[in-house]
């Protein structure tokens, strides 16, 4: 195959990375691109944590913990415990193999490397020959206004108080001059396709695409974008993203996710379980397609990334 047929996927945390996983057991991996979101990205214990760029990086190097899907398999909590101990912050879990990763990081960052350069470093050290492009190399951060709260930051919600409570609106801190990071837009204008992953459509999708320029190419390139619902059956398979649209306004399942979409995408691949809303969809303006979209076995991501794959006539069977 050549450099004509890239995919570039646009990708959040541990939905994106599974189907990613699952995409390079059935494609070329050096075709393969992902824009990864930042706007989670946060500073604790003085160190820069990139939760959506650890996930996938884990995921893509065989290293995730398969239980959680996020941080490192066969992980110790050493320094977790001692900081306990001390009186720290230990309410987010950073394991003793998953600290050397965010030291690594923050001290390239320190030394004026950026964060795209960083993800190529780690990238090059952990094996992985897809290339994986943070959205921006500027700061976003998302928060929520929280019900009785107000606006709290994004991992204080997802991670302190486990996406449990009611939220009445969100927005990304910084995304007004945030520019795209190197390679984002040539990378979306060039694929044959671009991909919109299984991920949260407002904490995960939105902050990729309202950086500056990226909604514009996905407009202009709607005939070439596919987005992957990660809803089945009303609920999402991880995370608040059923419960968000609820909250927001928006219908609790796959057409809710077409409202979201249809803009900048062409096709919603949706859940066999949910074919009863394909022609919702349709109504929608958004083109069904209809197939097994969960992915609890890396056999059943590369099968659904396959079905993505000949949707848009892209597997390497029909290429030759
Ligand atoms: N998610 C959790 O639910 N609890 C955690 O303690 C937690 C720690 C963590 C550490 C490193 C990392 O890269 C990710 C981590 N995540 C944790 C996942 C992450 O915060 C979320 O999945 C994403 O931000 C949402 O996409």
């Amino acid at each position: 195959m050549s450099e004509g047929h890239r995919i570039t996927v646009i990708a959040g945390g541990v939905g994106a990375a599974k189907f990613l996983r699952g995409l390079l057991r059935v494609y070329p991996n050096h075709l393969v691109t992902a824009v990864v979101n930042v706007a989670d990205d946060f500073r604790l214990h003085g160190l820069a944590i990139s939760p959506d760029l650890d996930t996938v990086t884990y995921t893509l190097s065989e290293l995730v913990n398969p239980d959680t899907g996020w941080g490192r398999v066969n992980e110790s909590w050493g320094v977790k415990d001692e900081l306990e101990r001390l009186g720290g912050q230990t309410w987010f879990n950073l394991g003793d193999l998953d600290l050397a990763l965010h030291l690594y990081r923050t001290q390239r960052l320190t030394e004026g490397a950026t964060l795209t350069e960083v993800t190529v470093e780690l990238c090059e050290k952990l094996g992985i020959e897809a290339h994986l492009l943070p959205a921006s190399n500027q700061q976003i951060r998302t928060q929520l206004k929280v019900e009785n709260q107000g606006w709290v930051d994004f991992q204080d919600y997802f991670v302190a108080q486990q996406h449990n409570v009611a939220i009445e609106d969100f927005r990304f801190e910084g995304i007004e001059t945030a520019s795209p990071g190197p390679k984002v837009i040539s990378s979306l204008e060039k694929s044959a396709a671009i991909v919109i992953a299984p991920s949260n459509p407002f904490v995960s999708v939105k902050p990729v695409l309202e950086i500056s320029g990226v909604a514009d190419v996905l407009r202009e390139r709607r005939n070439n974008v596919v987005a992957i619902s990660p809803i089945v059956g009303g609920a999402a398979l991880k995370g608040p993203a059923s419960r968000m649209l609820e909250e927001l306004g928006f219908e609790r399942n796959s057409v809710g996710i077409a409202s979201l979409y249809r803009d900048f995408a062409e096709t919603l691949v949706i859940d066999q379980k949910d074919s009863e809303l394909a022609l919702r969809v349709q109504s929608e303006g958004m083109r069904p397609f209809v197939t097994d979209t969960i992915m609890d076995t890396p056999d059943r991501a590369a099968a659904l990334a396959q079905a993505v794959l000949a949707e848009i006539s892209l597997s390497e069977e029909e290429q030759q």
